[in-house]
């Protein structure tokens, strides 16, 4: 039977005369009432585990622009919480986490499907918003990647160019391994998660794939999310897995062959035109507007919706900005963009 969900039917392959539409970061900063909501929570973290409140924080854009998906409030260093470091947000600059470089600070991390309990707020989120979403609305679930959550573990902290990950990779390849595939095993199981807890469709963020050079990019992100999707399919075969490695270029290509993928999110530093006639003959694509217009709107933000949404119109397409909107975007750009995307 043919799902009445638009998100569900574009990723099944079906090409629609409108794509459906949600954005990434959507909950967030350039929103007043999650500012204030965030503000009730206390602190970003105390959000993410307040399951009503990450619920609501979920459900806002919803009500104020009625997306066709929302995506789970939660946060992809979650996981490296549940795995035994330490993890704060310093306001202004952004995460930091204890770090792991040694064989010694790898044997203290619990073991991969021991993450549960620290996890149940995030997977009672998940059923909160089965319940609370309207009926045509699809539920996201996602985590990080494990080469992307791997370099804020060893680094402690975002980096411009993961150097401290390269760095322990071509160092001490063996304990790099190790952390790979315990936070492999732990993205499957906690994906698991989401999904028997109601999530209809899964997102991987390889949000610094871009940095993998030569072998290192099918080997460090193509494959543990072959991997992931895989262990997913097997328990959950209609599930749909959107994979999303960030800064691919031009090794998009084959990328949904590849990871055994249903869609794949690009960014914007590939055109719509070649990512349509490259990789929608694959499945589904998602993308690829850049966040920056829902800053500076106008014109071109109605242009560059235009063409994007014509550049995919042949095959199955789920519109999205390249990247996650920023704090700083006005809310009047994200309805003129949804606008132009449903009228034309
Ligand atoms: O101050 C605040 O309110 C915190 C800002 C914020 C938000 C709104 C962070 C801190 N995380 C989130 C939520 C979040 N993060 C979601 C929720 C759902 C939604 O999209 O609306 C999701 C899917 C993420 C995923 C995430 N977190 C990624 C992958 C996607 C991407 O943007 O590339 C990454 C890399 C993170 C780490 C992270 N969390 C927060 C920040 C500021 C960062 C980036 C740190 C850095 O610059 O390296």
């Amino acid at each position: 039977m043919t799902s009445q969900k638009t998100i569900l039917r574009a990723l099944a392959g079906e090409t629609l005369p409108t794509p459906p539409i949600w954005m990434m970061r959507q909950a967030g900063r350039y929103l007043p009432e999650y500012r204030a909501t965030r503000a009730e929570a206390g602190d970003f973290l105390k959000l993410c585990y307040n399951p009503d409140l990450a619920a609501e924080v979920t459900l806002q854009p919803i009500r104020r622009y009625g997306f066709d998906a929302a995506i789970l409030f939660a946060d992809i260093l979650l996981v490296p919480q549940a795995l035994g470091a330490d993890l704060w947000f310093v306001t202004g600059e952004g995460p930091r986490l204890s770090t792991i470089t040694t064989q010694a600070e790898l044997d203290k991390l619990v073991p991969a499907d021991a993450i549960h309990d620290h996890l149940s707020p995030v997977y009672e989120t998940v059923k909160i918003l089965s319940k609370e979403l309207p009926s045509e609305t699809t539920l996201i679930g996602f985590a990080g990647a494990p080469w992307t959550v791997a370099t804020y573990m060893v680094a402690g902290r975002g980096t411009p160019d993961q150097g401290p990950a390269h760095a322990l990779k071509a160092e001490n390849r063996a304990v790099f391994d190790s952390l790979m595939d315990r936070i492999t095993e732990a993205t499957i199981h906690y994906m698991s998660k989401q999904i028997e807890a109601g999530a209809e469709v899964v997102k991987i963020f390889d949000s610094w794939a871009g940095s993998l050079q030569g072998a290192d990019f099918m080997d460090y992100s193509i494959k543990p999310m072959a991997r992931i999707t895989a262990a997913l399919k097997d328990k959950h075969p209609n599930v749909p897995v959107i994979a999303f490695p960030r800064g691919a270029g031009e090794r998009y290509t084959g990328a949904h062959a590849a990871i055994g993928a249903d869609c794949i999110a690009v960014d914007d530093g590939v055109s719509a035109e070649w990512a349509a006639e490259t990789l929608q003959t694959g499945g589904c694509v998602q993308g690829n507007l850049k966040s920056s217009h829902m800053v500076t709107g106008g014109d071109e933000l109605v242009s560059e919706t235009r063409r994007i949404v014509q550049a995919f119109s042949k095959g199955p397409h789920i519109f999205n900005l390249g990247h996650g909107i920023t704090p700083d975007a006005d809310p009047e750009n994200v309805q003129l963009m949804i606008d132009t995307v449903r009228n034309g």
